[in-house]
């Protein structure tokens, strides 16, 4: 089966497939384009105009990050899916509240003003507090497996490990299982190389692009 992934280095759901596809030791190829910019070709295969997109054997087209996840999680050896449907259906209802968590980050990078950036973190910090409700004692999502669901946060906590050395974005004291389940994933083998070995470096890039309040607290070059 050839496997063609088509990306963006940048971006948290691409990360999310990425990780999956390592998980499993899938081979697969990884096509960056820049989404300032995207080719033809792309924009012609991939509906929204989003990343991610996979191409399977050349031809099929699938989209969606979590859509893409499970197809891979399908078709390799190793379910990374709860054997239990309910238990199913829990994680992926908290792998989108993950992506809304997700839209709290590039609303932060975005806010123009402090007032702005704090009434978004606000917003962020109620959906990690929910989530610290919701998770039991790890080390993982599900207990002692790594799942679709950890694979889903990975990108979050990597992001807001960069932010966290910008501004507290939360305290580890309050949410601890969130901070002990953010250092179990980032310590992950194909956690850490689903990331771009320059990648704190390209997403200052992206926070002193977008020129709000966050690019103001970088350290200057
Ligand atoms: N729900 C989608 C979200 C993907 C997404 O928002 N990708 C962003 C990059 S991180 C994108 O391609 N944005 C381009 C655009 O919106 O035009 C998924 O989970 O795959």
């Amino acid at each position: 089966m050839d496997l063609e992934l088509i990306s963006f280095e940048l971006c948290p759901y691409v990360q999310r497939a990425v990780i999956t596809l390592l998980y499993k030791q899938a081979s697969f190829t990884l096509t960056h384009i820049d989404l300032a910019d995207p080719p033809k070709w792309f924009l012609d295969i991939s509906p929204f105009g989003k990343v991610p997109v996979l191409r399977v054997d050349g031809e099929t087209i699938i989209f969606e990050s979590a859509v893409i996840s499970e197809y891979i999680d399908e078709v390799f050896p190793g379910r990374l899916h709860p054997a239990d449907p309910l238990q199913r259906a829990l994680n992926r209802s908290w792998i989108e509240f993950g992506s809304a968590c997700l839209t709290e980050t590039f609303r932060m990078i975005n806010a123009k003003t402090a007032d702005k950036f704090e009434d978004i973190h606000a917003d962020l910090l109620e959906k990690l507090q929910q989530l610290e409700g919701i998770l039991g004692p790890g080390p993982y999502f599900n207990g002692k497996q790594f799942s679709l669901a950890d694979a889903a946060y990975a990108p979050l906590f990597a992001r807001l490990e960069l932010l966290g050395e910008l501004v507290e974005v939360y305290a580890k004291t309050d949410l601890p299982k969130t901070a002990r389940w953010s250092e179990t994933l980032l310590a992950v083998p194909a956690v850490q190389r689903s990331q771009a070995p320059h990648f704190a470096e390209l997403y200052h890039q992206m926070i002193r692009n977008r020129n709000g309040h966050l690019a103001s607290l970088l350290p200057s070059r």
